[in-house]
Formats: C-alpha cells, structure tokens, sequence
C-alpha cells in the first residue's frame, strides 16, 4: 500500500494562527464580526481559512499532475453522497484538533459549528456513498483522479413525515452559495441535444457524419477540493451545472419576449435541477437521458482537452494515459460520446477509434434487479441523441457479426439474445450490454455478486470474455466512518494499536488479545454508552421519543425497499409486541428498533412500509403497558451527518435483504466496525463479513442464495408459512384490523396482501422464522455483557478488509494500472 507510515503534519498549522486566520475571514471574507456573527458565519469562516490550505495543495497537486503527465482514473458518476465536509477536512488535514482549540478560544464549540453545514445529498444510497469513499481513498493513496459527477442544483430530497407519512421536500444545500466548490469558467463545454444527422460526401470519395444539433447546452464546471488524509495530494471532484447555450437572448428580450427569453435559460437549467431519485416513476425519462447525456459530453471533452494538452493527436497513448471507470451504467453513453468525437471531429477510423474505447472504459455492475437494470427506449434515443444510436447501432453489429458469429456461428438465438439492441417489446437500447462489450473490465461489488454477475447476469458474456468479468469487493472509509464519526472510539484504538490505523485498517486486529480483557472490555462498552446517550438526546430531539441507553439499539439505515425488507423487521417487531401484551412481565432485554430511510417518491409500496412502521411506533411508544420494553423510533431525514450520529451508538446492525438480491451493502462494514453485530442473511458482504469476525460473532439466519433459487424453482406459496406458523399468522392479520389506524381499518393491508396474495416476491414469510429465532439468540447473547464487549470488540477490531483504500488499490492492480504521485 502506498500510505503506510504516519505522515508528519502537512501543515505548520498551530491553533493561534489558525484562530487568527477564522477572524480574519470572518471580518474580510464575510463581512461581520466575533460579537454578532451566528453559527453559520462562524462555519464559513472556518471553511475558508481551512480553503486557504486546501486550495494551495489543490493547485501545486495539478501543476505536479500536468507535468509529470501520469495516468490517471476519471470516475464517471452520476452520484456522489459527499455527505459534510468541514469535519472531514480537518481530520484529513490532522488539523482537527487545533481547529477544535482554535474555535475554543473563540468561544465556539466546533461539533456546533460543524452542524451548521448542510449535507451534499447529491446521491441516493450506497452507489453515490461508495463513490464519495472512492475519492476520499484515491486521494489518500496519492493516486492521480479526477470525479466527474452534476451539480445538482437540489440533492435527494428532504424527509418529513406527516400523519406518519413520507412528504418529500426539495433539498437546497447551497441555497447561499458552497465555501467549498470553485467555479472554472475557462473550462465551460458546450453539450449538442437533438437535430439530425448528415452524411457529407468529401471530394476523394469519402463520407463522414454531421450531427446539426437542434439545441445546445454550457456545462459550466464547479469544482470541489478531495483532501486526502494526511493531504498528500488534493484532488478534485468536478460538477457540471447546465446552462442555456446562449446566455440571454438579447434580441427576443428587446422585442418584448420577456417571458420567451427566460423560458430557454429556465428549460436549459432544468437538466441539473434536480437528483433523480432511483426506483422512480416512467415520468422524466427524456430528463434523465439528457442527464447522463450532459455530464458524459461535458466530462469526455474535458478529459480530451487535457489530454490534448498533454500529448495532442497522440490517440496511441490515449489508454496509456486515461482510465474512465462508469459507476454502473448511468454514464455510459460516454461510450458512443468518445466514438462520436474521435471519429466525426478527430477523423480516426472506427477501428481505431474502437481500439481507444476498449482500452479506456470499465464498468462497475452494482445490481441484479431487473428492473435497475436502464434500457432506453430507441425512439426516445434516436430524437435526443440521433448520432449516438448511429453508432450504438454500429458497435452492436460489428459484435454480432465477428464476435459472436466467432464463439457462436450462426446461432441466430444467441445473437438476439446478446444484442445491445432488445427486439421483443418495444426496441430498447441495453446500456448494461453496451457497457460489458465497451469496457476492458467488468467488476462486481462483493464475491458473491460477482459470482452471480458471471452465471445469472451475463453468463454469455463470461464465456465470450474470459477473465474480463473481476470482484472488488466494496469498501469505506475509516477516516469518516471511524475517525470522525466515533472520536472516542478513535482515541481508544490510537491508544491501543498506534495512530497508522486510520490508513492501515488491518491494525484494528492488534486490538483482538485484548477482546476477552475485563478492562478494555469496559472502555470500549462505556465508549458504545456514551454515543448511545448522545443519540439518545438527538432521537427526542427528532422524533420526541424517550428511549433508554440500556437497551439494546437495533439499527436499519438504508434506502427503503422491498428487497431490503425493512417490512421483515417490522414483522418482527410486532411479534415482539403481541408476546409483550400477552405476558407484559415477558423477560426480554429492552430494545430499541431504530430505522432510518427514504423511499423513492413514486415507490408506492416503499412509502406504505415507512407508514405502517411510524403507526406501529405510536403506538409501541405510547403503551404503557409494556413497561419501555419495546420502542420503535423512525428518525427522519437519513442522510450521511445522521447516519454519523447513529452508526456508533448501533448494538446491532440489520442487514436482512432477500439472499442473492443486495450487491455487497457499505452500512454493514460501518456498523460492524462502530462495534455493532449483524443480523443478517447470507448475501453481498455480509458473506464477506462473516469470513472476517468468524461465524460465532454474528447472527446469520434465513436462506441462502442456491436455497432461494431452489425454493422459486419450486414454486414458493408464502400461504404454506402463514397457515404453518400461528404467531405469523397473527401479526399479518393484525395489520388488516384498524390497531395501528384507529377508525381507518384497511390502511396498512397492503403490505400483507403483498406478503400473501401478491406473492412475497422476497420471501419475507420464508425468512421469517428464522429471523425470529436470530434476534431471540441476540436476546440471550446480550444478557452476557462481557462476552458481548468481547463480540463487539472482534466485530470491529476484523474490519480491516473492508477499508476502501484496500478496495481503491484492488481496482489500480486489476483494472486501473495507476501510479500513486503524491507530492514531495
Ligand atoms: O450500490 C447499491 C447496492 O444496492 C448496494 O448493495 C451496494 O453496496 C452499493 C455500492 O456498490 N446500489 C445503489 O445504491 N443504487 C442506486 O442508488 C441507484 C441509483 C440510481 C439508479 C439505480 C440505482
């Protein structure tokens, strides 16, 4: 690994100047003053004077980068969930601590100041997470990296409930402008959209393509400072905004067409409005397409222009320089982008322009749903972007008639069956195809994914490419999810194991001669204590709840879908319920169920769970007949600074998804390594955790991928378990009856009826028992503290694996083939 040894401190930085530098921005920068500034002008000045070094470092890293002209990995993402970046900045910079005296002696108490920040949610779950790690971790191991993402004008939405109910209110997180992100109104690319295309005959007989666009669009790029921990390098995460061609248009105006002349800007702002939030609706498709569109173009033609600096025409070391990794296949028409460029505008042949792309894409596959899979409808792709079809039309007939009459000759079955083109209802284009032949790798997210990835996703394709279908099981990042997140956590570990840990996660296990020591047992459980306490002032605050910090704290955060089977829990919670108003002296260690999710707005199902779980926690919360022994708290609005708070106070960490159906999970890796146990099933990373702790720290239950496969194949009837099990029974006619609705019967039958006559598409009943079982066996092990501590402890002291550096430099061996530059 690249980072190894502790870094000496980046910056002679001492609290005093550092304090004097907060005052100074705080009068010069914005304009007030020590005795009236408010909270939020004090983060900005402490932004700021933190900017000053961080831009410094930003600009001697690209100097050093364009000189010595390495290659580097542009990460193409439609998602980066950056979450807050004061706090993490200064860990990265080791300037935490003085910050934290700095503002002290100013009277401020940084943990406050650092709340004022607002989250970028510029993401929907794990996939944008991931990527925010990605970029924390290339930074880190110096390598050379730019993230390419939109600048959203308005990131995932904000949660509140009402009546229990989800309402989705729009997300303004640089409504007063960002002190991090710089704007580059020298590197402003022009995005083409509709139109036609010509074909144009040249005097020596020759033919090339003209796309005469119909609009043209700016992507003006913001850009955002990546410190890496101990700040060896600073790189960027570069966002494209949406701007109208032609700024304003003064003719229309002066003739009167006030409203025409704003309608054009309004409709070309539009496309980085807003973040789509996944599993949505068929509405906005010709947005979203337009989307992935705008920042591929403005992204592709910002990577050439360095590249052209660097090395001009020189297309034969195009792959040499640049790796363009697609975070699934949303930026995937960066492809056919590439193609369209080298050949319409650079005159390459297609097969050199072809040899360029193979060697420069890959892509990262992060699901097996069918239904995330994106295919985009021809006509739809043929008005928007008639050049690209061209081309995708091109590249899929040159596959099927070399490649795949090679493996297959003339098997006319298998051609339709792989084509990128889907014939049968209604022609699609299939960018997860298009993607897989593009690309010179292919990953999957954990081992088991990448297992299914090869033999249920693209079984064909492994046999057509050998060796190019690869695992990198997922990671993250210790310095936020550790470091900054559990201070005292963090203290405990630099005191136990050094101060490497941070980048060198695997230290954690120098920590493990001492899981079974009475006294480290005690500082690590009174650690877990006290981030309870603190989240149990931020639950009341939230929700109004009282809950206790000797129960167990049973935590699920995560995007709220089926598959994930946040209704499971809620299963069980009820059964919990009923046995508690049958017995109330029941001996059951207090327990809090704490969930945290969004649903997709147009997620009918994912929003009737999130209902049913606030009704249930009224009424749990509010029946004093079970003496506190139950409490059920939905704590609005999850997004990265909650889940910060909530991860080192979590006991137990639910990760319950249908086996073979979640990809990895990250949740898993940061709870686990907060000191949480998982309850969990046999799927992504939970396998992968499970090799790591040793199957005796951690309740695994349910089915298991080939036993899902078995049971389907079978022919699962979800009335088998109802009928078998009577407290199953129960609990789902309970949500038929008006209990949890008093005077609205009915309100709540959807999710039975999706658990029984729509068929329990994830087996929830199946698991059912099983998980009970777990969560009894969680009851028992709790009740024994010390061998709990002790559980805890290997829990998170074994997460060494899951460090997103450890990733990062799995993807530079297998895939990307960087060299880590950091400065001198
Ligand atoms: O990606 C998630 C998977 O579900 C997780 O199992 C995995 O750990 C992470 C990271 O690899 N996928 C997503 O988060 N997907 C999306 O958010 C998404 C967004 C837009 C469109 C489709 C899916």
């Amino acid at each position: 690994m690249a980072a190894t040894k502790k870094q000496t401190k980046p910056f002679d930085l001492s609290a005093d100047n550092l304090q004097q530098r907060i005052v100074h921005h705080l009068r010069s920068t914005l304009g007030t003053h020590e005795n009236k500034a408010n909270d939020k002008a004090w983060w900005n000045a402490t932004c700021s004077a933190i900017n000053e070094l961080v831009f410094e470092k930003l600009t001697d890293t690209q100097a050093s980068h364009s000189k010595q002209d390495t290659r580097a990995v542009n990460y193409l993402s439609l998602e980066f969930l950056m979450g807050r970046l004061l706090s993490n900045n200064l860990h990265n910079l080791e300037l935490f601590g003085e910050a934290e005296q700095a503002l002290k002696a100013l009277g401020k108490d940084i943990y406050q100041v650092c709340e004022e920040e607002p989250d970028m949610a510029l993401g929907n779950g794990g996939l944008g997470r991931l990527a925010a790690c990605y970029i924390d971790s290339l930074a880190t191991l110096g390598y050379p990296a730019i993230g390419y993402g939109i600048h959203y004008e308005h990131g995932l939405f904000r949660q509140e409930f009402k009546d229990g109910h989800q309402i989705e209110r729009p997300d303004s997180w640089r409504e007063y402008g960002n002190p991090w992100e710089i704007c580059r109104p020298e590197s402003v690319q022009e995005v083409p959209l509709y139109g036609y295309v010509e074909s144009v005959f040249e005097d020596d007989g020759s033919m090339r393509k003209v796309w005469h666009a119909g609009r043209k669009l700016k992507g003006v790029p913001w850009d955002i400072p990546i410190v890496g921990y101990g700040a060896k390098l600073v790189n960027v995460l570069r966002l494209w905004e949406s701007k109208p061609g032609e700024a304003f248009d003064w003719d229309v105006f002066n003739a009167g067409g006030y409203v025409d002349a704003q309608s054009e800007k309004a409709q070309a702002e539009t496309v980085s409005k807003v973040l789509y939030p996944n599993d949505s609706t068929e509405q906005g498709k010709e947005l979203r397409l337009i989307q992935q569109y705008f920042f591929c173009a403005c992204s592709v033609k910002d990577i050439l222009r360095r590249f052209k600096r660097a090395n001009g025409n020189n297309w034969d070391v195009f792959a040499d320089k640049v790796a363009i990794q697609l975070n699934d296949t949303h930026p995937a028409i960066s492809v056919p982008e590439l193609m369209r460029i080298l050949i319409d505008e650079e005159g390459l042949t297609w097969a050199k322009a072809w040899d360029v792309c193979r060697h420069t894409f890959a892509y990262t596959n992060h699901t097996l749903l069918p239904e995330a899979l994106e295919n985009w409808s021809v006509s739809l792709f043929e008005r928007v972007l008639p050049r690209h079809l061209e081309i995708i039309y091109e590249i899929n007939r040159r596959f099927l008639e070399t490649e795949v009459e090679a493996k297959w000759p003339g098997d006319d079955e298998m051609k339709r069956k792989l084509s990128i083109i889907k014939e049968d209802g209604g022609r699609m284009v299939r960018m997860a195809y298009l993607s897989v032949v593009s690309s010179y790798k292919v990953n999957g997210v954990a081992a088991i994914h990448t297992r299914l990835v090869k033999k249920d996703l693209f079984p064909e394709f492994n046999e057509l490419y050998l060796e190019k279908i690869v695992n990198v099981t997922n990671g993250v990042t210790p310095r936020r999810w550790l470091k900054a997140a559990n201070p005292e956590l963090s203290a405990l570990y630099d005191k136990t194991v050094g101060t490497g840990w941070p980048t060198q996660l695997n230290l954690l296990k120098d920590a493990l001669p001492k899981a079974k020591d009475k006294k480290f047992q005690k500082e690590f459980m009174a650690i877990k204590h006290d981030n309870k306490l603190r989240l149990v002032k931020e639950i009341k605050a939230l929700t109004g709840v009282d809950v206790s910090a000797d129960a167990i704290f049973d935590i699920q955060i995560k995007r709220l879908h089926e598959y994930k089977r946040q209704q499971l829990n809620l299963l069980h919670i009820l059964t919990l319920y009923r046995r508690l108003l049958a017995n109330p002296e029941l001996d059951m260690v207090p327990r809090v169920f704490i969930f945290g999710a969004k649903a997709a707005p147009g997620y009918h199902m994912a929003k009737q769970i999130i209902y049913a779980i606030n009704k249930v926690a009224d009424k749990v919360n509010n029946d004093p007949r079970i003496q506190d022994k139950l409490k059920v708290v939905f704590m609005p609005n999850y997004r990265v600074s909650l889940a910060e708070k909530l991860i080192p106070a979590a006991d137990v960490s639910e990760q319950i998804s249908t086996a073979g159906l979640e990809a990895s999970g990250t949740g898993n890796m940061k709870l686990a390594l907060n000191g949480a146990l998982t309850i969990g099933t046999l799927d992504g990373a939970n396998i992968e955790i499970a090799e790591e702790v040793g199957d005796d720290n951690i309740f695994i239950f349910g089915l298991n991928v080939d036993q899902v496969e078995s049971i389907k194949r079978q022919g699962y009837n979800p009335y088998d378990y109802y009928y078998g099990n009577a407290e199953l029974k129960a609990v789902l006619d309970w949500l038929d009856s008006d209990f949890f609705t008093p005077g609205h019967p009915g309100e709540l039958s959807d999710i039975k009826r999706s658990l029984l006559e729509w068929g329990d598409q994830y087996l929830c009943l199946a698991d059912y028992q099983g998980y009970c079982d777990a969560h009894a066996r969680i009851d028992v092990a709790y009740r024994d503290t010390a061998k709990w501590a002790e559980m805890a402890i290997i829990n998170s002291a074994c997460m060494g694996k899951f460090n997103s550096d450890r990733s990062i430099q799995d993807y530079v061996d297998t895939i990307w083939h960087l060299k880590a530059c950091p400065l001198g």
